[in-house]
């Protein structure tokens, strides 16, 4: 299988910290590929620390469908002080997507070569990973060639979605790392860890 996917991540700590509770993941499993964007409570290194571990179970666990992931985490992070996480799990075979999240980390779903281009929002669950958690329901895609996904954690200001319409023709070829550098920079917040993680579907074509 080629590349099915382009990824970007840009993050900063909060300011004074060597550790940010903000972590993300791509990890390919034979069918597909996991992305994750998971933000530790609260900053330093307790929320490096959650965020971690919620890492770690993602990358054991990471062919399982999002529901069990999540769970799985939930208990792996009993005795941390919890996460807030969102998980897209892209199936190569048939170009399905399904998407998941508790507490507040935003998903977009940029349609950049539809026509019209369109965007699309993860429906998120209050709730904290390894603390309380909602009724778990994924939701089920389909992913187009050349569409984006993007996902920021509560450091980033959530207008960044209003000035970044799926119709931006910049969306269409430039570099995933560029676009999240720039998101990270025009949005970031420096009241807390920041990050945001962009990826391009390219398909399962050779
Ligand atoms: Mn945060």
């Amino acid at each position: 299988m080629g590349a099915l996917i382009e990824q970007g991540v840009a993050a900063r700590a909060f300011p004074g910290e060597h550790i940010s509770g903000d972590r993300a993941l791509v990890r390919p499993f034979p069918q597909g590929v996991l992305a994750a964007a998971v933000d530790g409570l609260g900053h330093g290194k307790a929320a490096g620390d959650a965020a971690g571990i919620a890492i770690d179970t993602l990358v054991t666990y990471a062919a399982e469908a999002p529901v069990v992931l999540v769970q799985h985490c939930h208990r792996a992070l009993r005795n941390t002080r919890g996460v807030v996480m969102s998980l897209a799990s892209i199936n190569a075979s048939n170009g399905m997507m399904t998407w998941l999240g508790v507490g507040n980390v935003d998903v977009q779903l940029l349609r950049v070569s539809a026509s019209p281009p369109a965007r699309e929002a993860l429906l998120l669950r209050g709730g904290v990973v390894g603390y309380q958690l909602p009724p778990l329901h994924a939701y089920r895609l389909s992913v187009n060639t050349g569409d984006l996904l993007i996902f920021t954690t509560d450091g980033i200001r959530s207008d960044f979605a209003t000035v970044l319409p799926a119709a931006d023709p910049l969306l269409r070829h430039q570099p995933v790392q560029e676009i999240a550098d720039r998101l990270l920079a025009r949005f970031g917040k420096t009241t807390d860890d920041a990050l945001v993680l962009v990826i391009r579907y390219l398909g399962s074509e050779p």
